[in-house]
């Protein structure tokens, strides 16, 4: 098995009960694993909540024991939902800006040129969380300064080295936005934290609580995920050198090649919701106040609606992938995350000859029945110019 291989650990679960479990600190979680499935669930945001009481239980694992702030707008359902998407999604739909894909572009050169002029360097923490961290400050619309705190704090804002769930990690990113949102009321700036505290929803100002939710999301939900989601596809550029040099030839295969990297990543393996009434899920019997999740990372593989869906098809036309999550709540970071991997993709292909995986780490989630390969703990890669 090459090394930028990720095996489908669903498969059987899949194809003989549609569904598993695991016991996610004993709050048991009924996996949702079909594609079919996955969908409905997510398209039921009545039966399947995401903004009940306790706040951090729709995330597996959970995070009740390290938060009580509710991140917004994940978790929180219609009506109010739509109100704080509205107000969100222009912002976050900027990464589509020709300015802003310039700038973008200029941050993601320098992580490669510095790459090629290193020869090898370590990926996870040398390239994809500087490069995650620095993107990050267009996104939030700060100088590019601040993300030398970011990168300071590692790859997982949750997670450290020896703990699933670390508070005082957590502790440390919510001080920061304290500090951070007690500024911006001082002095109100360009940024992300000043918008949102000028802005009103249903007549109301946004309240600090609010805007803490907002940036605690920003934060975390796209840190993990882009850092694997860049990790992983220089990996399989690395071992698919052949696939480098099609989209050489070939770049009106960027958007496919893309759309096909994320579904078979899948950096976000579930995400989970509160039942709100007995009900049942692919014909097994789910009680109200249990929890669901769905499964993206399964979804993804489902052979009933990709064909070889365990290999990487780089020029895939039809691509139906989950990876994004699905209906009111997808993600709102995904302009962002699709334009980063549109100019790592872009620019690999216009300086990067070829890459050699030399050693690596590989960072294995531990889903009690299921184990699977989600990216890298570290990956050594030698760059090649072209
Ligand atoms: C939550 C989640 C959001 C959670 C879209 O995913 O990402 C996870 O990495 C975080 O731990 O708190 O933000």
């Amino acid at each position: 098995m090459s090394k930028s291989t990720f095996p489908d650990p669903f498969k059987e679960a899949r194809d003989s009960k549609g569904i598993g479990t695991m016991n996610d600190q004993d709050d048991p979680v009924k996996m949702v694993l079909g594609h079919k499935d996955v969908r409905k669930c997510a398209h039921n945001w009545k039966t399947f909540q995401s903004g009940g009481e306790e706040v951090g239980r729709i995330v597996v694992p959970s995070e009740v024991h390290i938060r009580d702030i509710r991140q917004i707008p994940f978790e929180v359902d219609p009506p109010l939902h739509v109100s704080y998407r509205a107000l969100l999604d222009p912002w976050f739909k900027r990464p589509l800006e020709n300015d802003y894909q310039i700038r973008l572009s200029k941050i993601i050169n320098e992580v490669i040129d510095n790459a090629l002029a290193k020869g090898t360097v370590e990926v996870v923490g040398e390239f994809s969380l500087v490069l995650q961290s620095r993107a990050l400050t267009l996104l939030l619309n700060i100088p590019y300064e601040e993300a030398n705190t970011w990168i300071s704090w590692g790859t997982h804002v949750f997670r450290s080295e020896h703990t699933a769930l670390d508070a005082n990690k957590a502790n440390i990113l919510y001080d920061y936005i304290d500090r951070q949102i007690d500024k911006a009321i001082a002095t109100p700036a360009e940024g992300l934290y000043s918008m949102l505290l000028a802005s009103e929803i249903d007549g109301k100002k946004l309240t600090k609580e609010e805007v803490k939710g907002v940036m605690i999301l920003t934060f975390a939900g796209g840190r993990d995920t882009v850092i694997n989601a860049v990790t992983n596809s220089v990996a399989y550029f690395a071992d698919h050198p052949e696939s480098l040099n099609r989209l050489r030839a070939e770049p009106e295969l960027m958007n496919n090649a893309i759309e096909e990297l994320v579904r078979y990543f899948s950096p976000l393996t579930q995400m989970g919701r509160v039942v709100t009434e007995d009900t049942e899920v692919c014909g097994h019997a789910v009680k109200a106040q249990s929890r669901i999740s769905m499964c993206w990372a399964s979804a993804n593989r489902d052979e009933r609606v990709f064909e070889s869906a365990n290999e990487v098809v780089i020029d895939r036309e039809v691509n139906p992938h989950v990876a994004f999550g699905f209906g009111i709540h997808n993600c709102l970071g995904a302009t962002h995350a699709r334009q980063i991997l549109k100019v790592l993709l872009t620019t690999l292909v216009q300086k990067v000859g070829s890459m050699e995986i030399l050693e690596c780490k590989e960072n294995i989630e531990e889903l009690d029945e299921f184990k699977r390969k989600v990216g890298f703990d570290s990956i050594k890669i030698k760059f090649n110019k072209l």
